[in-house]
Order: C-alpha cells, then sequence, then structure tokens
C-alpha cells in the first residue's frame, strides 16, 4: 500500500500550481492554491480508489447502490485529509511553504446538494460505508447549482443561485465511458417477435445523454476509497446535419433544451412535494441512469440476470428514485427478456425503501397523466403491477374497498409512489424507533398487516469524524488524550470519559474548551453579523430548516416573553442567554419566510435595548450550511429540538449537539427518544405533548388555543405583539402567524403545530436550564455525559444494521 509522502506531496502543490495556472506560490491565489492542494491530495487518492476496485472486483463482492436525489457531503478537503490520517502531515508541508490549511479549506465551496437532515444522512452514510469497508456507490444528480444561497437583507430571506461549480470541482473525475442514455415521452408500440412473445418498443421519445461524474469517498484510516456518483446531463447527438426535415429539428432543439435544464437545480422540497414535472424528468433521469449502468456492471462479470439480487442492492432513500421499482423491471423485461414472475421475484429481492417523513404532503404522488405522458413504458409496467397487486388485495380482503383506496398505487388520478416503493421492496424502514412504530400503527399500518416482514427500524447516526474530529478539534484531542482514540472508528468506546464526568478538573478543562468554541463562534457572529455576543453566557442553539413543525416559532414566542419579563421586573432572576437561530425556509414557503423575518425583528428590538443590558442576544445566522455548523455544534451550550412530537422523523442535528456536549431541550419525538432513553432525565430537558397525546387531539380535530390566548395574559401580550407593530412598523407582516395560531384562517386547523399547547411546559423548561447553568460541575458533568453517552448514534453503528440485515454485504 502506497503511504502519503511528503516530499512528494510537498512537490506536486508547486507543481500543480504551475501546470494548472502558470504561477508560483507567491504569485497565485488562495483559490489556486486551494486547487493545487486539492489536485496533490487526489492524485495521492485515484491509487488507493484504483487497488479499491480491483479489491472489488477480485472477490466479487455485492454492492450497495444507495440511490438520492440528495448528497449534502460539505466540504470535502479537510474531511479527506483527516480520513488520509495525513493532517499533520499537510499541515507541515503547507507551513514549510508558508500556507495554512485552515485557511486554504475556506477557499472551498460548500456543495449544497440538499436540503437538509436527508441529504446530509446520505453523505454520513458515505463516509461510514467508505471506514467500514462496504462496497458502495452513491449515486446522485450533478446539479449546476445546489441549494440556493441564503441572504438576510432587511431581515427577509432572499434567495441567491448557489454557483458551486464556478472554479470546477478539483476532487470530481468525468466517466464519459459509462454514459447513458435516457428517453422521455413519445408513446410505446408492441410487436409479437419471432418466438410469439410480445415486444415493446418505445418511439419517438426525447432522449438525453446521463454522464457520471465520480468523486472519491474516503474512508477512515483504512485506505479505502468508494464512490460518490453523480450524473450531469448532455444533450443526445441526433443533431444530423445531413438528413434532418424540420420534425427533427425541432426534436434536436427540445433534446437540447431538456438536457440543459435536467440538472440545473435542486428542488427545495421541505418535507413538501410539489408535483412539478422537471422533478419527475430528474428522478427518472439519474435512476435509469444508475440502474442501466449497475445492470451493465454486473452483467461484466456475471453471466445470470436472475441473480443479481446476490451482488447489487437498491436503496431508495425516500420516495424520490422509486421509479426505481419500474425500471428496473423494464430491463429485466424488455432488455433480458425474463417473463414477468422472474422480473418482479428479481425486482422485489433487490430494492429497499427508507422512509423519513409521515407528514402526509411530502409523500409524492404524480398525476397520472403527467406520469403516463413522461414515461409511457414505465407507466404500463406500474400499472401492471398495480393491476396484480390488487388481485392479490382482493383476494385477502375481499370487497374491502378502504384497503383499496389506502394501498392501490393508481388511485383518484395519482401514482403513489411510496405505495409503489413499499410493494417494490423486500424492506421497508423508518429512521428512529419512534418513527418505526407510527409508521407500523398508523400512517402503513394495511401495509404492516400484510407484510409485516418487511418492516425494520434503522435509528439514524452522524459520522463522529466530521462532527467530532473535524468540527471540534479541541474537544476531540481532550478526549483522545484522556481515553485513546478508538472512539474515532468505534463511538461507543466514548463511553470511557464518563469516568471524568465528576473529576473537577477535568469538569473546568472540558469547560475551558467549550469557551474557546464559544469565542470562535462569537468572532464569526461578529463578523457576518456585527452583533458582539458574550461567550460567558448560555449559548442556546437552533439550527435546521425552518418548518412549522420544527417550531422555530415556539422558540421565538418564548424569546418575546421573556424579554417582556425582563422589561417588567428587571431584577429578576436570569442568567444572560444568546439565542442562535439559524435555517433555511424553501422560496415559497411563506409562513416559514414570515418567521424568518420574524426572528430577525425581534433580534433587532431586543439586542439595541440597552436597558436590558446585553442579557438577552439573539441571532440569525445567514446562510445555515455544512461548514458553519462545524462552528456552531461544538458551541452550543444547549440544542433545542423542540418539534411537536410524532412529526420530525428522526432529526440528526440533535445528536451532533450531543456529540459536542450541549444538553437537550426536546419533545419526546423522533431519535430525542433514544437520547433520553441514553441520558436519562437528569441529562436533558423535556417538555410537551407526546405524541400520543398529539395524536390523539388530531383524531379529534385538534384543540382550541383561543381558550389559552384568552385566559392567559402573558401568552395574550406576546401574540398581540405580533400584530400591534412592537417589533416591526408593518402590522399585516406577522398576520400570518398571528392567524395560524389563533385559526383565524378559513378551513384551517388552528395551531397545527400546539405551540401554545406546549407554550408553559416550554417555558418551564427553558427555566430550569437557567437555574441549571449555574452549577457549572452539575452542567459540565452533564454535558460530560451526554457525550459519552452519544456512542449509539454513530452513523457506523447505522451502517452496520443495514448491512447486515437489509444489505447483506461484507466487508472487505
Ligand atoms: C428528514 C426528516 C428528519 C430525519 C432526516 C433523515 O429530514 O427527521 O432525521 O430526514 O432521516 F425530517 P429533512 O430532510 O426533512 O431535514
Amino acid at each position: 500500500m502506497k503511504e502519503f509522502n511528503k516530499t512528494k506531496f510537498k512537490y506536486n502543490v508547486e507543481n500543480y500550481l504551475k501546470i494548472l495556472f502558470r504561477k508560483s506560490i507567491e504569485e497565485a491565489s488562495e483559490q489556486q492554491i486551494f486547487q493545487a492542494v486539492s489536485y496533490s491530495i487526489k492524485e495521492y487518492i485515484v491509487d488507493l480508489w484504483i487497488e479499491t476496485h480491483k479489491e472489488y472486483e477480485s472477490r466479487d463482492v455485492k454492492f450497495v447502490y444507495y440511490l438520492s436525489m440528495e448528497f449534502l457531503m460539505g466540504r470535502v478537503l479537510g474531511n479527506m485529509i483527516i480520513n488520509l490520517k495525513a493532517d499533520e502531515t499537510v499541515r507541515e508541508v503547507l507551513e514549510e511553504l508558508g500556507l495554512n490549511l485552515n485557511s486554504i479549506e475556506e477557499e472551498e465551496a460548500d456543495p449544497a446538494l440538499g436540503n437538509g437532515g436527508l441529504g446530509r444522512l446520505a453523505a454520513c452514510f458515505l463516509d461510514s460505508l467508505s471506514t467500514l469497508g462496504y462496497p458502495a456507490y452513491g449515486c446522485g444528480i450533478r446539479y449546476k447549482y445546489g441549494m440556493f444561497e441564503q441572504k438576510i437583507e432587511n431581515g427577509f430571506q432572499i434567495e441567491v443561485p448557489d454557483n458551486w461549480l464556478k472554479y470546477g470541482n478539483p476532487f470530481e473525475m468525468k466517466r464519459e465511458e459509462y454514459a447513458q442514455e435516457v428517453k422521455f415521452g413519445g408513446y410505446v408500440r408492441m410487436e409479437r417477435d419471432g418466438e410469439g412473445r410480445d415486444k415493446f418498443i418505445q418511439e419517438n421519445y426525447q432522449s438525453v445523454i446521463a454522464i457520471p461524474y465520480d468523486i472519491p469517498i474516503v474512508g477512515y484510516g483504512n485506505h479505502i476509497v468508494n464512490t460518490l456518483r453523480i450524473w450531469d446531463a448532455k444533450e443526445a447527438n441526433t443533431f444530423n446535419l445531413d438528413s434532418f426535415d424540420k420534425g427533427d429539428y425541432l426534436k434536436a432543439v427540445e433534446e437540447k433544451n431538456l438536457a440543459n435544464t435536467i440538472c440545473e437545480v435542486l428542488y427545495p422540497n421541505d418535507n413538501h412535494y410539489a408535483g412539478k414535472e422537471l422533478r419527475l424528468k430528474q428522478q427518472y433521469f439519474f435512476v435509469s441512469a444508475t440502474i442501466q449502468r449497475a445492470v451493465s456492471k454486473y452483467m461484466e462479470n456475471h453471466k445470470d440476470i436472475r441473480k443479481i439480487h446476490e451482488k447489487v442492492c437498491f436503496q431508495l432513500n425516500d420516495t424520490h428514485p422509486t421509479v426505481t421499482v419500474a425500471e428496473l423491471m423494464r430491463i429485466l423485461l424488455d432488455d433480458y427478456n425474463l417473463s414477468w414472475e422472474e422480473a418482479w421475484e428479481i425486482t422485489n429481492k433487490t430494492c429497499a425503501y427508507t422512509n423519513h417523513t409521515i407528514m402526509t404532503e411530502a409523500l409524492e404522488k404524480w398525476p397520472i397523466d403527467l406520469f403516463s405522458k413522461l414515461l409511457p413504458r414505465i407507466y404500463q409496467i406500474v400499472d401492471e403491477i398495480n393491476r396484480r397487486f390488487l388481485l392479490v388485495v382482493e383476494s385477502r380482503y375481499p370487497g374491502d374497498k378502504l384497503k383499496i383506496k389506502n394501498m392501490a398505487i393508481l388511485y383518484g388520478g395519482e401514482v403513489r409512489m411510496a405505495n409503489l416503493a413499499i410493494i417494490g421492496s423486500f424492506s421497508v424502514n423508518g429512521v428512529a424507533k419512534i418513527h418505526t412504530e407510527i409508521l407500523k400503527e398508523r400512517e402503513l399500518k394495511d401495509f404492516y398487516e400484510m407484510y409485516s416482514e418487511k418492516f425494520n427500524n434503522k435509528t439514524n447516526g452522524i459520522t463522529q469524524r466530521r462532527f467530532l474530529l473535524h468540527g471540534n478539534p479541541l474537544l476531540a484531542e481532550w478526549i483522545s488524550k484522556k481515553i485513546g482514540d478508538e472512539w474515532i472508528t468505534n463511538l461507543p468506546a466514548i463511553k470511557k470519559i464518563a469516568d471524568y464526568a465528576e473529576d473537577m478538573t477535568a469538569q473546568k478543562e472540558f469547560m475551558d474548551i467549550k469557551y474557546k468554541n464559544k469565542i470562535r463562534l462569537a468572532d464569526y457572529i461578529y463578523k457576518h453579523n456585527g452583533i458582539e455576543v458574550d461567550p460567558n453566557s448560555i449559548f442556546d442553539v437552533q439550527v435546521k430548516r425552518l418548518h412549522e413543525y420544527k417550531r422555530q416559532l415556539l422558540n421565538i414566542l418564548h424569546i418575546m416573553h421573556l424579554y417582556n419579563q425582563l422589561k417588567k421586573y428587571p431584577d429578576m432572576d436570569f442568567y444572560p442567554r444568546t439565542f442562535i437561530l439559524g435555517g433555511k425556509a424553501s422560496a415559497g414557503y411563506k409562513i416559514a419566510k414570515a418567521i424568518i423575518k420574524l426572528i430577525n425583528s425581534v433580534a433587532d428590538v431586543i439586542n439595541k435595548d440597552e436597558s436590558i443590558n446585553g442579557k438577552i442576544k439573539v441571532v440569525f445566522i445567514e446562510n445555515y450550511r455544512v461548514s458553519n455548523a462545524e462552528l456552531i455544534f461544538p458551541a452550543a451550550d444547549v440544542s433545542e429540538q423542540i418539534s411537536t412530537a410524532s412529526k420530525e422523523a428522526s432529526g440528526t442535528g440533535n445528536m451532533k449537539f450531543m456529540l459536542n456536549g450541549a444538553l437537550t431541550v426536546g419533545t419526546m419525538d423522533g431519535a430525542n427518544v433514544e437520547i433520553f432513553e441514553e441520558v436519562g432525565e437528569e441529562n436533558m430537558f423535556l417538555f410537551g405533548l407526546s405524541s400520543k397525546e398529539v395524536m390523539e387531539y388530531e383524531l379529534h380535530g385538534g384543540y382550541d388555543p383561543k381558550e389559552i390566548y384568552d385566559s392567559d395574559a402573558e401568552i395574550q401580550l406576546v401574540l398581540d405583539q405580533l400584530i400591534n407593530g412592537c417589533y416591526f412598523p408593518d402590522h399585516g407582516l406577522f398576520n400570518d402567524i398571528y392567524k395560524s395560531l389563533l385559526g383565524i384562517h378559513k378551513n384551517e386547523k388552528a395551531d397545527p403545530y400546539f405551540i401554545l399547547k406546549d407554550f408553559h411546559s416550554y417555558e418551564l423548561a427553558q427555566r430550569k436550564i437557567g437555574k441549571a447553568y449555574r452549577d457549572t460541575g452539575a452542567w459540565a458533568k452533564s454535558a460530560i455525559i451526554n457525550v459519552a453517552k452519544s456512542g449509539k448514534f454513530s452513523s457506523d453503528r447505522t451502517i452496520e444494521e443495514y448491512a447486515a440485515e437489509i444489505w447483506k454485504l461484507k466487508k472487505i
């Protein structure tokens, strides 16, 4: 195995500067230096990449293909260096050259090819797959513009295109040789072949060529390199100048347009299905390319297509890649001439589906009309899957219309992708225990009754390599000094740090590190927001996408209430707090955008009010993304995980905070429940309705928030302040928020996320936090225990479970 060579690396940095830019170090820009350093690292990685794949081939391994519309990778360079265990060497070399790794890392665009949790989970999974040595491909789309860049102007969110490829991506590799043709539209003609079999031929279609770009995913310290393969689109070469008539010409132009638009932009979809035709095109585009290539790769070394499930598994990350089921059927039926029964059996043994949400508005449904026009052959297959499935339902539940209504794939003029995914897969999993239970008992009850053997849970996880080792070097080093560094690849080993929870010296060291991380974040805040925050105050953080169910509104209403209290009782017992919030709202999500404006308006008033002596500060972090997240988690004292119980499937931010020693204030929702099981009541601040209670209310049409409003003067004051111009002169601006809480909107439930219902219990939990923080020793103890108990929440554990129980993969 080739070791990382210091001399060679040093030579390479200068050499790449010369080759790529004709510059010396003194002349080069920071960006050029970043590029040269990245190419030098890549040069080393490519050999490992080749060796890994040779090994895979020689052992004829089984691969998992993780199909995902989103991979929220974050910056690559720093993490790669860490995983190569080359951090020290690289720093040394760069210093010798008069360069600094940290500022070079800042030059890298932060590729935001994902919305939030779902995309970041996919990225953590890739890190774990490589580190554990499982053969895998991540497969997705090479969006030209990722998630929009969020600017805050006058308190409002403005969306700006995120041109992450502006300077090119040094880590990617274009693989023209694996290009695939993907067909859209046209019609299907049927003919009999010589052996009397029906053949289905798609004609008059538009085609696009899918071109893969491969990005190496380096395992930690094991020289294993897997691949993230993202597909770009190119026009098909039908523009034949010799022979085109008018029709061909138009077709050529249309194909060119299709190729140009398909990978332009990631949909900000926010747990909300938008039904846009282009999105369905994106889905089929990357799925078809991935499945075609996976089948060809398999057939390069195997003879019998009927055994593909022994070497290939397709994991569907949410419903977005569900057309996989029909595409694999198409290939088996039309290209390999298998019978329906054979093709169906193989498909069913090859596909597995992960559900990430119970929010019904997130479950994708496509109008049949649109679906069948865009994917005529695929639609025929889905129709046949549906027909055969309904026969089974009918024989099992004769005459039961409700079962058909709930489980049919085609129903009410729509194609229901979740149902297709469940019927076509051998495994259906939720992402936290409580989430899987809710799926089984409520959302997917009928399916569970029919196919209980398919259902299983895989509680999410996060990679400690990025979120502790890379993001929080001070704490990482402290932990390794005390208990060794086994935790880097075996997070449960971190439990030994609990031995230091009561050691006063260790407590002090821990709090000093926290303090330094708070200074680092305070500097960032000062630089970006111009707000001075006190690192001695409690850093209370809620960072995640803006969504009503995540209840950033509860947080800000409580801040407004606290401020009212401080104004009324200036001498009240109060420990200074810095409330830090951040997250993007989907561009069309009006109320979420109003909540951002509200946070900023409240921040403006409170931060400027000298009468409260800076006891409260409110900060909204602009453009929350992986790179600034790595600064935020290490600096947090309090982690806000306050979603309405039953709504957050898992959450993964909760785990990142815990790993960095923040205490959670949270509801019994998603993975909070499992965090609670690990740390116990003494080390977490629980509040609010349980998911059973929430679901009970929902069953009976909700509750009446006006009763609370009328009987509670404090809540009334806060709500009135939304619309009396107290925070912003434009009275109308927060009207929608006010109305959503009190149910003045026609046909809408009042306070559907139970904000007022949970308000006092939240306030109580917050008061406990203020009190607990005064006892520094006890706080430090709890924080250390949180770190110590985070072992379960490594994505390494999650991946081990997927590999053993679903994918049946072997490590190399
Ligand atoms: C979704 C769910 C989260 C869950 C992640 C990953 O996240 O509860 O933790 O998927 O499974 F909502 P978002 O993409 O919606 O943030």
